[in-house]
């Protein structure tokens, strides 16, 4: 497996300007420009090479789910001109040798040790600066440490009792082994209905006598039609790209939002509901005007989904069970599929629904119900992650007077913008909670958490201020709005990721920034000398 250690070094001890946690988009860019900056850099990657998500998610079917001309950085002509994608949603392959051409054309390697976790860091208050500690020994004091560790990276503990008696194979797919899978006449257990097992299922139903899916909460997934992208759309693409990035920079998303002020009637909103099944993906929920915060509104759109269900699986009893009742459209994150509901028309795929007959235990030949013994040669855990915080609190970072990231954030994360945490200065977030992250295209996200935190780098480096932390009542009324404009949403009515629901425990807290004017608000903070931030 990819986190055996394949290499041997001796450790590192070293001072250097700057530390960047992660060698995903948001790491790799983060490092690029803190180096143009004429800053020593030290990069800190778990995995063997670059590409984050891409690295570590390699299960069959693994795809974006934002156009893949979309889905990629805009921070260079050059390197946007050179890359060409092949299909409307790239494979992870291909987003991978993405990230591998990123690390070539700007020679970011050298700057990172890989294989390496950090497992402590802890800021000194008399020399202000932090002292970053790894699995491998390494020391590496820096004057600021960026962490770009993912909001998806920390796969979920599997907790369910039994897990390591089983005999067969078993695989993450947040942790797919890399090397192909033969999955050629086994009988397959399938755990979870998010998006890793949506996307996974009906290409390794291709190939298994038999897959057996175990659902918990039945999924809205809406069809990928994913195809080859032609010429001429590129074209069409590249010749709207000013436009499109102008649009980044005055902080829209850049995608097609329905006319400012609109007000659809019934009829409308049940045509606009139609292009839910266009193959726009993710983009296609915001043709609907309000859909995570209009009950009238996401019901037409939900309602949409239960009915292509029915068209789509052939018997009505396993449709039904398919179909999602019991939370919003859009509260969970929706999945862009590639035949998935099909899927289940197929003699060799069965639905197993945990909500009737619950899962009892993994034990040695495979997976117990309430119900029933399903033998398997192989279990395909896709049960997620302990999102946005997870990689965050996997570290033990201790901020002024030693006090723990985990103390500070007993009750649920809280940042200033999701980009600073009061009480540890000079560690920047990059996508942290309480910013919109993962309910953005993360890639732009991640671009635009970068170069708001070189901003104030640079800022602090020109005014001789050596740290800079939020002030306690600017992040407290941060926290507060972040709270207030989820509470206006129906996002609190799922049992969701984004609300930590999914892992035994863990507060339930909204974590990302639902609210409108993120970026304005982060470009007006930064022109008005870093409004609510302590510099020293
Ligand atoms: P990551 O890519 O997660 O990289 C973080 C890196 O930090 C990892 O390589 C990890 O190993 C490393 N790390 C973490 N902790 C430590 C530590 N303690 N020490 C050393 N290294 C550490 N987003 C979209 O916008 N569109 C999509 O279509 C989309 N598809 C996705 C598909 C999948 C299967 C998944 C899981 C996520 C998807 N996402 C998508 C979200 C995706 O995570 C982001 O788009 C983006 O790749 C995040 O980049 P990042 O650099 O912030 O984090
Ligand atoms: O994880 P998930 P994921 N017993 O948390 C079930 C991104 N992504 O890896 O819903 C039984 O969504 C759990 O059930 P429930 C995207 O942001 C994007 O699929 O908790 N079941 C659920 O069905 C996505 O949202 C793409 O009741 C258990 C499933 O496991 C995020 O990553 C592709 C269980 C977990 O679903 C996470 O997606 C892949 C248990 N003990 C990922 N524990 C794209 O398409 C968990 N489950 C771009």
């Amino acid at each position: 497996m990819a986190e055996n250690k394949t290499s041997e070094r001796a450790a590192v001890s070293k001072a250097v300007d700057a530390v960047v946690v992660g060698a995903g988009f948001g790491g790799l860019y983060m490092t690029h420009r803190l180096r143009q900056a004429g800053l020593s850099v030290q990069g800190i990657e778990a995995g063997y090479d670059v590409g984050g998500t891409w690295f570590w998610n390699r299960y069959p079917g693994a795809r974006c789910d934002i156009p893949s001309l979309l889905y990629s950085y805009t921070f260079d002509d050059g390197l946007r001109d050179e890359w060409r994608w092949s299909e409307k949603y790239a494979p992870q392959p291909e987003i991978l040798a993405y990230a591998n051409h990123v690390a070539n054309r700007f020679d970011l390697r050298p700057n990172y040790l890989f294989e390496t976790k950090v497992i402590r860091m802890a800021f000194d208050e008399v020399k202000q600066r932090w002292l970053v500690e790894t699995d491998r020994g390494d020391r590496i004091e820096a004057r600021w440490v960026v962490t770009a560790t993912g909001c998806l990276s920390q796969p979920k503990a599997v907790d369910i009792q039994g897990a390591d008696s089983f005999e067969g194979e078993s695989y993450s797919t947040s942790r797919w082994p890399h090397g192909s899978i033969d999955f050629t006449g086994k009988r397959v257990a399938m755990i979870g209905t998010g998006s890793s097992a949506i996307q996974s299922t009906p290409l390794i139903a291709e190939h298994a006598a038999k897959v057996t899916v175990f659902q918990r909460t039945p999924n809205f997934s809406l069809p990928a039609k994913n195809r080859e992208l032609t010429d001429q759309e590129i074209a069409e693409f590249m010749a709207g790209y000013p436009a499109y990035k102008e649009a980044l920079a005055t902080g829209s998303p850049g995608i097609p939002l329905p006319p400012e002020g609109w007000a659809p009637s019934e009829a409308e909103l049940r045509q606009a509901a139609e292009h839910l099944w266009s193959g726009d993906g993710l983009l296609s929920l915001a043709v609907l005007p309000n859909l995570t915060r209009d009950e009238r509104v996401n019901k037409i759109g939900a309602d949409y989904v239960r009915a292509k269900i029915k068209e789509i699986v052939k018997d009505p009893e396993l449709a039904d069970k398919l179909t999602p009742k019991d939370f919003p459209l859009g509260t969970k994150r929706a999945c862009v599929d590639t035949d998935y509901y099909a899927t289940f028309n197929r003699d060799n795929v069965e639905l197993v629904d945990l909500r009737e007959t619950p899962l009892v235990e993994v034990n040695a030949t495979g997976v117990k119900t309430t119900g029933a013994q399903y033998d398997v040669d192989v279990i395909v855990y896709a049960t997620g992650f302990d999102a946005m915080t997870g990689a965050l609190l996997n570290m033990d970072i201790r901020g002024r007077q030693g006090r723990a990231l985990r103390e500070a954030w007993a009750d649920g994360p809280k940042t200033l913008l999701g980009l600073q945490i009061a009480g540890f200065p000079n560690l920047f977030t990059v996508t942290g909670p309480g910013s919109p992250s993962v309910l953005s295209n993360m890639i732009t996200s991640c671009e635009q958490h970068v170069d708001w935190i070189m901003g104030a780098i640079e800022h602090m480096r020109k005014s001789g201020k050596s740290t800079m932390e939020p002030k306690p009542e600017a992040q407290e009324a941060w926290v507060r709005h972040v709270n207030e404009q989820a509470d206006q949403t129906l996002f609190p009515k799922a049992n969701s990721w984004y609300m930590g629901a999914n892992v035994p425990g863990k507060p339930r807290v909204f974590m990302p920034y639902v609210g409108e004017g993120y970026k304005v608000r982060c470009d007006e903070v930064a022109a008005k000398g870093y409004e609510g931030f302590e510099l020293a």
